[in-house]
């Protein structure tokens, strides 16, 4: 028998699934009918959806084996993959019998479902499109494999105790994850620390990183990809039996403790400098394990150097991967031992880099005196990048030396550190921004003066979401109204086809379903009054982002409810989302300021039925995927110039709610699609906003010049929400970095013309079609074709 080609199909009848269902119990779980909980279910039941796409991953490795392909490697920190047990479900065809086969065996399908855990690997929406960019790579049959870390704590779950955040850790792990496959026999050493001696770099310490993946199954097609994640582990020879003999037990496993410290914990961000070692650590660990894993997957059919760009493009997220670069220069020439020019070269037609953002601060740098202990040969290595790139500058701009200093690799003042969004420009042939406005910021400002030099390498690529997962299984009601409207599910695989839905924009009939769906979802959400207009505003707390615009404009609502009921507009509930890094507190503040403007309006019996802030905690993706549906207005509201994208923005689109936003990220091109008249637009644009920062801003003239705004305020100082918040107003009086004060009364207006919206229900539905039957060019189906197209030059390999 031919056991490559010879594997027992699993079936593919509820039968069949009811009967490995039971066999899994027994033989895998290691348990009976009559003794198994809740816990032995869900796994049971996991390892029988994951067994039928185990299958299609292994006809799916057949056939990139077999055609050698060129490979997309994605590299990041980050995945927030989401929950995996119903995209699973949907992706093997078994949503249908997982229900009744749990009932035949006697278990609760919505308790067992409730068991399914996220592994929250990422912070945001880097995190996430990793996540949904991944689905469309498997969808689209790109052999492709995503790299990361597989962090025993993820993002933390936040609570509010008296309306602060508290943070406690996620310990997502801890029951087991059924979906995994670990592979401890096939860990890679990593080196640290040491010296550069003759024959190039001797680690003064080593850990292992042991791989396990998941598989990200494509919708509609055999492909499935996986995702590797790396765990740090102590080397064999690291316990210390001597002294644990001696009685000193701790001591004994410090060396362990401390190598397996690198995968604890995923960073919330940047912003606090502890820690900061560790985590530099963390992206050397990552580009250590994968760039030697992504070699071996090269020499199974390749044996010559110079064909790897050929066969491998490697996608940088951000810049914590851009160690990759050193990485593989120094594997080339120390230990595979080509020479420079040609390992350059080499290098250079591998990587991509993608940028995610435009706040200085958040371009990451380190010290060179921490990245010259740590990794000694890399500095090395990296100098002498920078010896070839200060060459190039003063060749082609003789005697500016202030262009050198600002392209150097190297940051002079106030202390010497590698900037390595640098590096990342320099070692790659590709970088892209993640909107246009965005790419074009990026060239003209943060990049400007290697876009000067390199102009071709600059390009864009929007981002994109997942059809599947934020609308699909988010919202299974309105994919069957968009199905039965479309007459096909095909949709959800080419998602222009959303057009078609313009039409029925018209039909009173569809228009009166679609109402239906949406007020399905806000019962869903336990949000009383469907009646009432749905306000959401759902991202990571930053202050460039202005959830304290949102706060003003909600007390000022107050205020009118209270003063001059006449201006009020119509009944209405706020829901904010997200979590503020542990360390920044002018957003905690905001967070706190928040739930206590929630608590004083909750309270007061003349807001009842008219205003209400919720504020759900721990928002994450399985939290959003309940509230996006349910959503009528979606909150895009940062500083113009500051969001690299937004993606959120699109999923609240693609679920028929429409956008108050400014000119930011990918705002621009949501208007652009969905038209002018139905995208309520304020504010400052980017030029506007730049300029008005450079020249003498002065918060307290907007608030001397606006009655209502100086009324808001005043609230907050004089303690109206019990005391809480005055550091808020202050910072906005006295600074306020991101212009709130400046777009205030624009957004106030807008808000009104969004209530005068609301009150003709039919207008506001044909808006809210129209808004998803335009937004079809946000699946990230697209933003991976348009990768494929203008930076992997990838092609679809398919199982037979
Ligand atoms: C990093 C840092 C670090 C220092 C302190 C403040 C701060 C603030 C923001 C960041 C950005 C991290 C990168 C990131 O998550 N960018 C997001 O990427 C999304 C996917 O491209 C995009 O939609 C969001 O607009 C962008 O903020």
């Amino acid at each position: 028998m031919d056991l490559r080609n010879g594997l027992r199909p699993l079936g593919s009848t509820p039968a069949e699934f009811e009967q490995d269902l039971l066999s899994n119990l027994y033989y895998r779980r290691g348990t009976t009918v009559e003794s198994a909980s809740a816990q032995d279910a869900y796994e049971t039941l996991a390892l029988t959806v994951r067994d039928r796409l185990a299958a299609r991953r292994a006809r799916t490795a057949a056939a990139h084996y077999e055609s050698n392909p060129r490979w997309v490697y994605y590299l990041s920190a980050e995945y927030l993959l989401g929950p995996q047990l119903e995209q699973n479900l949907l992706y093997s065809g078994t949503t249908d019998f997982a229900p009744a086969a749990l009932k035949a065996l006697g278990f609760d399908p919505a308790e067992v479902a409730a068991l399914d855990v996220e592994p929250g690997l990422g912070n945001g929406g880097l995190g996430r499109l990793a996540a949904c960019l991944l689905d469309s790579l498997a969808t689209l049959d790109i052999p492709a494999v995503g790299y990361g870390i597989r962090y025993d704590l993820g993002i933390f779950k936040q609570s509010f105790v008296n309306g602060e955040q508290v943070e406690e850790p996620d310990d997502w792990a801890f029951q087991g994850d059924p979906w995994e496959f670990p592979a401890p026999d096939d860990r890679h050493r990593v080196g640290f620390y040491g010296h550069v001696g003759p024959d190039g770099w001797v680690p003064g310490e080593q850990i292992d990183g042991e791989p396990s993946h998941l598989l990200v199954p494509g919708y509609g097609t055999e492909t499935v990809n996986i995702v590797r994640l790396w765990r740090a582990r102590a080397c064999e020879d690291s316990f210390d039996l001597r002294r644990f003999s001696a009685g000193q037990y701790a001591e004994a496993v410090e060396q362990a403790v401390k190598a397996e410290n690198i995968s604890k914990v995923l960073y919330p961000d940047d912003s606090t400098e502890s820690g900061r070692e560790l985590r530099l650590k963390q992206q050397y660990f990552l580009v250590s394990c994968s760039l030697r894993d992504i070699i071996r997957r090269f020499r199974f059919r390749n044996h010559d150097w110079a064909d790897f760009p050929a066969k491998t493009v490697i996608q940088l997220n951000d810049t914590h991967p851009t160690l990759a670069i050193p990485e593989l220069m120094r594997l080339l020439v120390d230990e595979e031992k080509l020479d420079w020019d040609q390992a350059w070269s080499i290098v250079r037609q591998t990587f991509a880099y993608t940028c995610h953002t435009l706040l200085p601060e958040a371009l990451e740098t380190w010290p060179v005196a921490v990245l010259g202990r740590l990794l000694p040969r890399h500095l090395e290595i990296i100098y002498r990048i920078n010896d070839g790139l200060l060459g190039e500058v003063r060749s082609r701009f003789p005697g500016d030396i202030d262009r050198v200093r600002r392209m150097s690799l190297i940051q002079e003042e106030p202390e010497r550190r590698v900037r390595m969004a640098n590096l990342a420009v320099t070692g790659t042939f590709a970088v892209n921004g993640v909107a246009e406005l965005h790419s074009q910021l990026l060239t003209s400002t943060t990049f400007d003066d290697f876009a000067t030099l390199w102009p071709d390498r600059f390009r864009n690529v929007t981002n994109g979401v997942s059809p599947r997962r934020f609308v699909r299984l988010a919202n299974p009601g309105l994919s069957s109204l968009i199905t039965s409207g479309l007459g096909s599910d095909a949709w959800l695989r080419d998602l222009s086809q959303l057009e078609g839905l313009a039409p029925l924009a018209e039909d009173s009939s569809f228009r009166s379903q679609w109402r239906s769906e949406k007020r399905r979802a806000k019962a869903a959400l336990g949000l009383g009054d469907p009646g009432a207009l749905l306000d959401v505003m759902v991202k990571r707390f930053h202050e460039y982002k202005r959830q304290q615009l949102k706060l003003l404009h909600i007390i000022t609502l107050y205020q009118r409810l209270r003063n001059e009921p006449g201006r009020f507009g119509v009944p209405r509930t706020v829901l904010f989302g997200g979590k503020a890094a542990p360390a920044y507190t002018a957003a905690k503040s905001i967070i706190r300021l928040i739930n206590a403007v929630a608590a004083t309006i909750a309270a007061d019996p003349k807001a009842s039925g008219l205003l209400r802030v919720v504020f759900p905690p721990n928002y994450n993706v399985t939290l959003a995927e309940k509230i996006i549906p349910a959503a009528d207005l979606s909150e895009q509201i940062s500083m113009a110039g500051k969001e690299a994208s937004g993606t959120g923005n699109m999923k609240l689109a693609l679920n028929g709610a429409l956008t108050i936003g400014t000119l930011d990220g990918a705002n621009v091109e949501i208007r652009d699609r969905v038209g002018a008249e139905n995208f309520f637009l304020f504010g400052l644009d980017a030029t506007e906003a730049a300029a008005l920062r450079r020249s003498d801003y002065q918060p307290r003239s907007y608030y001397d010049g606006d009655a209502e705004l100086k009324h808001a305020l005043d609230a907050i100082l004089s303690g109206t929400f019990g005391g809480v918040g005055q550091e808020v107003a202050h910072s906005l009086l006295d600074r306020d970095e991101y212009l709130t004060l400046a777009d205030y009364r624009a957004y106030v207006d807008a808000q009104d013309e969004v209530s005068a919206a609301w009150t003709d229900q039919e207008r506001w539905t044909r808006m809210s079609i129209l808004n998803a039957a335009n937004s079809g060019f946000f699946s990230s189906d697209r933003t991976v074709a348009d990768y494929l197209d203008r930076v992997w030059r990838a092609t679809p390999v398919r199982p037979a």
